[in-house]
Order: structure tokens, then sequence, then C-alpha cells
């Protein structure tokens, strides 16, 4: 492990760089895609700040995949990722929440080993109400033979992941990432344009402070679910209540959390069997993130990173966070369902 401090003055492309020398087989290329995403976020992040003054505000007239509409910033934080990355010839395709299809590398550009998944601005309703918004991404290895990437290259489980990470975009922009070595967290310096090590080898607190849930739910979520947000509260199985904290932004809800210990939940229900955040670029990058610093990362019965994806966008359940917090879910969810 690296022995810097938050005290030294250490950028991300310096601790990138000193990770990678830890690996001699390493050819370099993933680090090329750890600092072209810092770059795409550095651009994001401007944009996100101005968000209030320019004319980005307010949605396109276009629906996304998700049949959501898109708001302008999305559209601008997913084609600036895109462009940031195509043409490094360290990809062979990339898979994003706004487009319906692998992206693939343009002929004119060099085709690499490396898959990139991303969510460009996740919780972007949240924008024109200045609540944080995020960047989630996640790079697993090319398993085709062929030059262009292909479905079965972006359908990976989580544990094939060689790198994943997010960006807020908040009181301060942080970019937070993991190559298997630690999760390590930057903050962007705006008056000089660099991210500098602020949080290195972050250790998620084993147990939690945080619950955060849109129990707005609540009735549609069945009795194990309901019995294990009860535990949380401290209304059930004696334990310390949790803090209710849900900003309706994944990253922000996340991030919270990793630092001060708790977890997220977003359960299936009724109305979302499957839940409803997405496995590929949203839930395995975080899994991979707060494995690193401690935590768990599960759908109800089995580890996030375990689950072998068969779509691009499937959804999952989500219960993220603080060891005994994600232990506890999976203990009561796995129960047998009290029929009522
Ligand atoms: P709900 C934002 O739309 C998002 O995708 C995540 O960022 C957030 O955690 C979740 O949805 C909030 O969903 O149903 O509570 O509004």
């Amino acid at each position: 492990m690296l022995n810097h401090t938050a005290t030294s003055v250490v950028t991300i492309d310096r601790y990138i760089i000193e990770q990678e020398r830890q690996h001699p087989e390493a050819t370099g290329e993933l680090s090329g895609i750890l600092y072209d995403l810092a770059l795409a976020a550095k651009m994001i992040s401007s944009k996100v700040r101005r968000a209030g003054l320019a004319d980005v505000l307010g949605a396109t007239d276009h629906e996304n995949v998700q049949g959501e509409v898109q708001q302008k910033l999305d559209v601008f934080a997913n084609d600036t990722i895109v462009k940031a990355m195509d043409h490094s010839g360290r990809l062979c395709g990339m898979a994003s929440e706004e487009e319906p299809d692998i992206i693939q590398i343009p002929d004119r550009f060099r085709c690499g080993k490396y898959c990139l998944l991303f969510d460009p601005l996740d919780g972007s309703s949240n924008i024109d109400v200045n609540v944080p918004v995020g960047t989630i991404f996640s790079v697993v290895q090319k398993i085709t033979r062929g030059k262009h990437g292909e479905a079965e290259d972006f359908l990976q489980p989580g544990r094939r992941q060689v790198a994943a990470g997010y960006v807020i975009y908040g009181s301060s922009t942080m970019l937070v990432y993991t190559t298997g070595q630690g999760a390590h967290g930057f903050t962007l310096d705006p008056t000089i344009g660099e991210f500098l090590l602020s949080h290195p080898d972050i250790q998620m607190p084993d147990t939690g402070r945080y619950l955060s849930v849109n129990d707005s739910y609540e009735q549609y979520w069945d009795e194990n679910v309901k019995s294990l947000m009860r535990r949380y509260r401290g209304l059930e199985g004696g334990g310390k209540p949790f803090n209710v904290r849900y900003v309706g932004s994944l990253v922000a809800d996340f991030h919270r959390n990793l630092l001060g210990g708790g977890i997220f939940c977003y359960p299936a229900n009724t109305k979302n069997p499957n839940g409803k955040l997405r496995l590929l670029y949203e839930a395995n990058p975080l899994a991979f993130i707060v494995e690193q610093a401690g935590g768990l990362a599960s759908d109800g019965r089995q580890s996030i990173m375990n689950v072998q994806p068969t779509e691009l966008h499937q959804r999952t359940p989500l219960y993220i966070g603080s060891r005994s917090a994600v232990n506890a879910a999976v203990e009561t969810l796995g129960r047998e369902l009290v029929t009522v």
C-alpha cells in the first residue's frame, strides 16, 4: 500500500502511476483510462457548477432508453465521456445508461482490450434543485476474440471488474476509485484544475450511522423488507436506531454512508420487482468500491458482484454499506416469508 497521507500533495495522475508501478506486468492502458475519466470529470464538473447560470437547465425534448426525460446535462455528460474515451485505443466499446446499445469505437480509431460501462450523470433529476449528482463507472477486460466489444464482454459479473469509481459533484467535486488496491478519494482543486489525494485508503465504519431508503414504497414491500426496516429503525431486534438520511441521489447517499458508516437500500417492491438501480453501471462499481473499503453489497440474497448479468440495463435490488448492516439484510430477507 502506498504510504501517502492526506497531508501530502499528491495528484491523481501521480497516484495512478504509483499504483501501476506495483504491477510490473501493467501496460499502462488501465492507467490511461483513469486519466481520461478524470479529465471528463473535470469537464462535467465545470458544466454542473454553472448549471444554474447557463442554458443547460431544464430537460431536453428527448427521452433516454429508460424512458426518462433527459436533462441537458445528462446529454452533455454522456457525450463528454464518449468523446474523452473513444479515441484512446484502450477501449473496445462502451455502455451508457443514456444509450440503448453498446457504443462502438469508430473505425477511424484503434480498439483496445477494455470495456467501459457508466452512468454519466446519476440523480440528474436533482440538478435543477442543486442537489449533488454523480458519475459512476466500471471497467472490465474484453473476453471475446473480435476487435469490437460484444454483449458477452459487457455482461460480466462484478467480480470481473478491474477498476470502478464515481465522481460526486457536491459541495466539492470528488473522484473515488479502486483498481482492487483499496478505495481512494481525490478532491478537485478548481483553482489549479487538479484532483488531489484527500481520502487515501478509505475504510468504511463497520457499524452504520445512516439508513438511506425511500420508505414511500413501504406499502409495496414484502413483510421481510418491512421487518428489516423496523430493525434498522430500532423498532425490532433491539439494535440502536440508524439516522435516516435520503437525498434521492445514489452517489450522494452512497458517499455519505461510505465515509460515515451506514446502509443504502433500494429493495424490490411490487412496482419494481427487480428494484430500480442498474446492476452493471451503478450497483457493481459501487459494490467494488464498498468491498475495498471493508463494506458489503448484496441484492438481498447474494453478493451483488456474483450476479451473472443477462441484459445491459438490468435492474437489481441493492443493499450496500457497512458489513453488519448488510449482513442483517441478508439474514432478514433470507427468512421464509411470513405469510399473513
Ligand atoms: P427514488 C435517481 O433518479 C436514482 O436513479 C438514484 O440516483 C437514486 O438513488 C434513486 O434513483 C432514487 O429513486 O425512487 O427514491 O426517487
